[in-house]
């Protein structure tokens, strides 16, 4: 395995952390996870671009421009080829004495490196399980600070299920690493990128093929019950693509097969990989 850490290519043994990085011990820093696709990056730079706002959000400035980090993502993956996988990366605010303020000085630490997928991801109708969304208002910074979403995940887990599907009070937000769409009366609706989600690259993705495909999409948040009484539902993530949900909170969503419009949104999104 090849890290790339800040401007090197390093093995595993050789990229080391320190134990004052910010990262470890206050989750002081924005990650991104892009996939790739017959060993092509795709989406590369929205993902790149969403990684900067994040990382502006929360006040680090990226330790290289665009082009740069490009240039050296091609650099990885040419030196750790990946046919089907993706690229996970992050950034921190640096190593310092640790004390909540900012350091004055700390300089970002950035690591990237490759996961191929032994298996591809499954897209099989799935099952979900609703929990409150306990997590912070800055939903929309992809930040490393991911306990909400992992004792979400947990939760779904030990049900076994495979999504965790967050409400604040009655209204969903997203999923504990995805987006929720629900379709109703051959309306799309998902919920508003706002502070409270995640603007999800995919979901982007699947808005502009709707559009294509001339289906009518509300940017609305809806409910518990809304999703309960909906026609389909499914979700959508980097990993997961398009996948259909056929029961949640053991209720089966309308005949408990895959909807037709996730059906054909998933197969125009299939023809977009390069
Ligand atoms: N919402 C949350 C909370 C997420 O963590 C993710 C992705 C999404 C939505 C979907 O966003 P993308 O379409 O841009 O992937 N989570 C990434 C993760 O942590 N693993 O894989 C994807």
């Amino acid at each position: 395995m090849l890290i790339l850490f800040n401007h090197d290519l390093l093995s595993r043994d050789e990229a080391t952390i320190d134990i004052e990085d910010r990262g470890y011990q206050f989750g002081d820093g924005v990650y991104e996870v892009i996939r790739i696709y017959n060993g092509v990056f795709f989406e590369l730079e929205a993902h790149l671009d969403r990684l900067e706002r994040s990382a502006g959000e929360i006040k680090i400035a990226l330790p290289f421009n665009q082009e740069e980090l490009k240039a050296n993502l091609e650099k990885l993956i040419e030196q750790d080829p990946v046919q089907s996988g993706h690229v996970y990366m992050q950034v921190t605010r640096g190593v310092a004495p640790r004390n909540h303020p900012f350091p004055a000085q700390a300089d970002p630490v950035f690591v990237a490196y490759t996961k191929e997928y032994e298996t591809e991801p499954s897209r099989a109708p799935g099952r979900a399980v609703f929990t409150e969304d306990i997590r912070w208002l800055r939903c929309d910074i992809k930040s490393l600070n991911l306990l909400g979403n992992v004792l979400a995940k947990q939760f779904a887990n030990e049900q076994n299920v495979d999504e965790a599907i967050f409400h604040r009070g009655e209204w969903i937000t997203e999923g504990s690493s995805t987006n929720v769409f629900i379709v109703k009366n051959k309306t799309l609706y998902t919920h508003p990128a706002n502070h409270l989600i995640l603007d999800g690259i995919t979901r982007r993705v699947v808005l502009s093929i709707a559009n294509d495909l001339g289906i009518k999409v509300k940017e609305e948040a809806f409910t518990k019950q809304d999703l309960l009484e909906s026609d389909e539902v499914f979700i959508s993530s980097t990993t997961q693509e398009v996948r259909p949900i056929v029961e949640v909170d053991g209720v089966r969503i309308a005949d408990g097969k895959e909807g037709e419009l996730t059906a054909s949104i998933h197969a125009e999104f299939t023809g977009r990989l390069s």
